[in-house]
């Protein structure tokens, strides 16, 4: 990790134009310290990525386990240190884990639950934080980068899970300038939230799909980002589903499946089709939707998560794979996005077991009333010439994020419209600490759409020259962060703080 000093230095000479980068990249990249290319660019140039095992079973997340002894109280402890993977077959991964493994453990609670969870950094000389993402949860226990935890310190998160609040969160760490490494060397987790009444059959199971992508040196270690990936977010050489590489699921002919795909990666788009299998999207960032929407493929841009009821009808291979997709990409290396095999199943000729119908209502999902207070956020990304070079920044309203700085003042219980305006060459995905909320329309070139159904959200991909439109209320008190989810750009600037009053 010695070479971060170098990083952090050198942000202020990130080369914005994609010719003076790819010049640069040539010329001097190579030989500069810290710009060790091995893994990302070398695939780039056709050595292809370290191979990694394909077609194993699918391993479900291990459950972090309960200590409560009673109902209503979820109580555990979540410990980050370094630890070691076996991604490739024949060499050893250093990578930061909670509780030894990354994913993390999946934490499966219920709506009304209190929860404890006692968390100990035991990362060599970084402070980090666990940040709730897309819960209801007080500001003092979101994990936000004005309370870290030291090295070496322990504290607990404590809050209650009110009703209603069923839905598909994460957590992962979110401390000031280090977020992105933390989650890609392997901090983050998947945090269900379950209905006390759920419309969806049992039968149809509940597995939880979390996709991030790896990138691998040729000794198995995980490269440091590149400029690069500073400026476009760090994209993988691979995706991978609960930490394994296509993995197989065996079902019979006329299954259906409940499945929640997460995308937990710091920047890679993910364009989704189920090639020989039906979707039907049932729920989204903050659970269930009112009714089923079929589906054939779903965009999921860093962060966000989809609930889906996947019907395998037809026997033979069924494959969840990735289709084109452009974000915008600055500078040479753009990663092939299309034709990854992210999961493989197998469906067998034997028929199923007949499973009930999917229920034509889930649940009610309440409009939000006029909003009082509207807000505009416009996303630019900039270039300015410095004595060292050029400067890159990445902004929200003109200004690089400050952690002494408040940007918004809002009052809890206030409906508001955020007009989220991304005035720049790559899309960013938007997010909001502490609450959920309902997109009302996107605007491009003059032309407004409507969404196509309403859903609780908690991160949206504002779309390069896109204006997104979304109502949302703050209920409680308290500091909240707003950025972009490409971790990168988060780090680099891309956010700002909302303080809400009582
Ligand atoms: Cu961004």
């Amino acid at each position: 990790m010695h070479r971060r000093g170098f990083l952090a230095a050198s942000l202020a000479t990130v080369l914005a134009s994609p010719r003076a980068l790819a010049q640069m990249k040539m010329d001097d990249m190579s030989n500069m310290p810290g710009m060790d290319h091995a893994g990302h660019d070398m695939g780039a140039m056709g050595q292809g990525p370290v191979a990694l095992p394909q077609n194993q079973p699918l391993r479900e997340l291990p459950l972090l386990a309960n200590e409560a002894a009673g109902p209503g109280l979820f109580k555990a402890r979540l410990t980050a240190e370094s630890a070691t993977a076996r991604f490739a077959a024949d060499r050893d991964t250093p990578i930061l884990a909670y509780n030894g493994i990354s994913p993390g453990p999946l934490i499966e609670t219920q709506e009304g639950d209190r929860v404890e969870i006692t968390f100990s950094n035991r990362i060599e000389g970084e402070p980090s934080t666990i940040h709730w993402h897309g819960m209801p949860v007080p500001a003092d226990q979101d994990g936000n980068p004005m309370d870290p935890v030291a090295a070496g310190a322990d504290r607990v998160y404590a809050f209650e899970l009110p009703e209603g609040s069923a839905g598909s969160y994460w957590y992962h760490p979110h401390p000031h300038g280090r977020t992105a490494e933390q989650v890609y060397r392997g901090l983050a987790g998947a945090f269900l939230v379950k209905a006390k009444a759920d419309p969806i059959p049992a039968a149809y199971g509940d597995t939880t799909l979390f996709l991030t992508d790896l990138r691998l040196a040729a000794d198995g270690s995980m490269p440091e980002n590149t400029m690069t990936d500073m400026m476009n977010g760090r994209v993988g050489d691979q995706v991978l589903v609960n930490g394994q590489k296509n993995p197989r699921l065996a079902v019979a002919m006329g299954t259906k499946r409940r499945l929640r795909l997460y995308n937990a990666t710091n920047a890679r788009f993910l364009r989704l089709a189920f090639v020989n299998a039906a979707m039907t999207v049932i729920g989204s960032d903050g659970g269930l939707l009112e009714a089923p929407v079929a589906t054939d493929e779903i965009l999921l841009s860093p962060a966000e998560r989809v609930e889906l009821v996947v019907a395998f009808d037809k026997p033979g291979t069924a494959i969840l794979t990735t289709l084109d997709y452009d974000r915008g990409w600055m500078g040479p290396g753009r990663p092939e996005d299309k034709g990854l095999a992210l999961l493989t199943a197998d469906v067998s000729d034997t028929q199923a077991e007949p499973m009930p119908p999917l229920p034509e209502r889930l649940r009610p999902i309440a409009r939000f009333g006029q909003p009082t207070v509207s807000r505009r956020l416009v996303f630019t990304e900039t270039m300015a010439m410095k004595p060292t070079g050029m400067e890159m920044g990445f902004l929200i309203n003109g200004m690089a994020f400050d952690m002494g700085r408040v940007d918004i003042v809002a009052r809890a219980g206030d409906t508001e419209l955020w007009e989220i305006v991304n005035q720049a060459d790559m899309d960013h995905p938007f997010h909001l600490h502490g609450t959920q909320f309902q997109l009302i329309e996107r605007e491009r070139d003059g032309k407004v759409s409507k969404p196509p159904y309403l859903a609780w959200k908690d991160t949206v991909n504002v779309a390069r020259g896109e204006t997104v439109r979304l109502v949302t209320r703050q209920e409680r008190p308290g500091t909240r962060m707003y950025h972009c989810h490409i971790l990168e750009h988060e780090q680099l600037g891309m956010m700002g703080v909302v303080d809400v009053q009582a």
